[in-house]
């Protein structure tokens, strides 16, 4: 424990503390830029200084460690003058044009401005010009904007375990850039969109493409359906205002509703399709002998870390495409025929938490008959966009309910949206199966919580105990993939998802600045509201949705068969 003073103020700390962290102990506020808690502390910025009583120059408090008897003034003008003239500096070299940024009322930089009451930029900043880098499927870089944080470059290397982002030259000349200056669709990245969530400006942000759906919307030959994920039911509520983990499902489909998509689905159904055919996949690898540990598929940010990092353990991954494709496929045959609706005037939407999913949408082999399973991928922050333009107050929205069959759902397909989520729902189905009874136990406790890898041993029957491991964000996969190369993994099923957290933090989500980020856990608040939707369902194992039946009766035969394997599985690329 250690007692510092901050502005007269005494506080008490534990050893290791920052003199930022203590200050915003006693609300004190101290600015900050470059800073994200554990991930990027590296006083870049120089906005959080602070006057160290006895030290000559002013100290960066975001890497200063307390020590006994420190006496800190925030305030002092010395210290309100260097803020000034480094954020001054900062906007010199930005590109200003707040007025049709995507991340306007949303950024750290333009709020510091205010808060710092910078009311003219006094230097001749060199304001270059950056050709937008739009090659990729996912996401759109704008140099222009970049303040040089690094907090892309520390998010992409240190959590993801990717480090395609990296600064080159130096002083004035410095830039964050893929390597060599290659566009970001050229370099190894897995369009996470980790670093979008992290950029305090708009330097990084989503492929936009609600104008596209607008134009299906507006087609009267177009029949246009609309799928949302489980996570996004988690967050859309923060970008109007309400409070992080609140759920919104039920307003979240009937703003759908009024943007006049014809049917409003739901990614849960594919969620609890996904199961039954992964669930019977896993169910043969153990019985026949088959490759194992097998691991899931269905968040294409790890998906494509593995085909760039481990092309040589393909073999793990399960065939299944994700939920959101499964979906797809069977609305442009099954739902196109029950319907009598020609598939080519079928538009599928999906509405994700995921700037991967654009990708995925993308790839070549994710069609049938060609015909895209899904044509066009929202991110949650572009479904908000959509409903802001188009006029709806969300919050006095009332509840309305998915659409019939497809937008029938359990509540093992809603916690496929928090990290373990896809295990315990794949659990609760396998235990049935096994033992050929409705099994009580539904919660696995075990494979719950926002750790980066969970390790559980479950025993399903007396002659099965399945061993599994769960991680999310990108380096954890990496450490779990080390050990299935090296032969030590002798589990049984493995959950890998490419973000933090898994879909409920995903690339799409609505961003939380750093110092919210600071005191709430945005993987522990949304992952609750999932929870809680999976309790309130009466139905609560894929297998036991009443419509997920009947595809089989009706359509597809049974998991795993022939028209499931031409309409639902894939294969990966080296
Ligand atoms: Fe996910 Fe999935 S859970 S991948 O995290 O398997 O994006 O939410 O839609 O497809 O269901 C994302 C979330 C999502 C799929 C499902
Ligand atoms: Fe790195 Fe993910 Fe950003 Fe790509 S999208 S640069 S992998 S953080």
């Amino acid at each position: 424990e250690i007692t510092i003073t901050i502005d007269g103020q005494r506080v008490t700390v534990p050893e290791g503390t920052t003199v930022l962290e203590a200050a915003r102990k006693i609300n004190i506020d101290i600015p900050t830029l470059c800073y994200l808690k554990d991930i990027n502390e590296i006083g870049a910025c120089r906005m959080c200084v602070v006057e160290v009583k006895g030290a000559r120059t002013l100290q960066a408090s975001c890497v200063y460690p307390v020590t006994e008897g420190l006496e800190i003034s925030t305030t002092s003008s010395r210290v309100r003058k260097a803020r000034k003239v480094n954020l001054e500096l900062i906007l010199s070299n930005h590109n200003r044009e707040c007025l049709t940024c995507v991340r306007s009322e949303n950024c750290e930089l333009q709020r510091l401005s205010k808060d710092l009451n910078v009311k003219e930029v006094s230097f001749q900043g060199q304001n270059d010009v950056f050709p937008l880098d739009t090659l990729s499927p996912s996401m759109v870089r704008d140099q222009s904007k970049c303040i040089l944080c690094k907090r892309c470059i520390s998010v992409c290397h240190d959590v993801q375990g990717v480090g395609v982002l990296g600064a080159a030259n130096r002083g004035f000349d410095t830039k964050i850039e893929p390597v060599f200056d290659k566009s970001i669709n050229d370099v190894a990245c897995i369009y996470c969109g980790q670093c979008i969530v992290n950029c305090p400006v708009g330097a990084l942000k989503e492929k936009d493409e609600i104008d596209k759906v607008w134009d299906v919307i507006g087609d009267p030959k177009k029949h246009v359906l609309v799928q949302t994920a489980p996570a996004v039911r988690a967050a859309l509520g923060e970008e109007f205002g309400l409070p992080m983990g609140s759920r919104v499902t039920g307003k979240m489909v009937a703003a759908l509703k009024r943007l006049g998509f014809d049917k409003v689905f739901d990614t849960d159904f594919g969620a609890d399709l996904t199961i039954m055919e992964e669930g019977t996949e896993l169910l043969n690898r153990l019985q026949n002998d088959g490759k194992l540990p097998m691991i899931t598929s269905c968040s294409p940010g790890w998906v494509k870390y593995c085909e760039h990092n481990y092309p040589d353990l393909l073999e793990h991954l399960s065939s299944c495409k994700s939920p959101a494709h499964m979906l797809g496929a069977v609305l442009k045959t099954y739902y196109a025929e029950q319907n009598s609706i020609n598939p080519e005037d079928i538009t599928v939407v999906s509405i994700m938490p995921c700037t991967s999913k654009k990708f995925e949408a993308q790839r070549p082999e994710h069609e049938h008959e060609g015909l895209r399973d899904v044509d066009i991928s929202l991110t949650t922050r572009e479904l908000a966009r959509m409903i802001k333009e188009a006029g709806i107050t969300f919050n006095n929205l009332p509840d309305e309910d998915f659409d019939h069959f497809f937008g029938d759902y359990t509540g093992a397909g809603v916690i496929f949206g928090a990290t373990g989520g896809v295990m315990e729902a794949a659990l609760r189905t396998v235990a049935d199966v096994l033992k050929g009874k409705d099994v009580e136990k539904l919660e696995y406790k075990e494979v719950r919580g926002v750790e980066g890898i969970k390790e559980a041993e479950v025993q399903i029957t007396d002659d099965l105990k399945l061993k599994v491991a769960i991680a999310s964000g990108g380096k954890n996969l990496k450490a779990i993939m080390d050990k299935v190369r090296s032969g030590e993994a002798d589990y049984h099923f493995i959950e890998l998802m490419a973000c933090p957290g898994g879909c409920v933090c995903g690339g799409g989500q609505p961003i939380i600045d750093a110092k919210t980020k600071m005191d709430i856990d945005p993987r522990v608040e949304r992952a609750k509201a999932l929870y809680e939707e999976d309790v309130l369902l009466p139905l609560r194992k894929s297998h036991l949705n009443p419509s997920i039946q009947r595809l089989y009766k009706e359509f597809l035969g049974e998991p795993n068969s022939h028209l499931s394997h031409e309409l639902l599985h894939t294969e990966y690329y080296k």
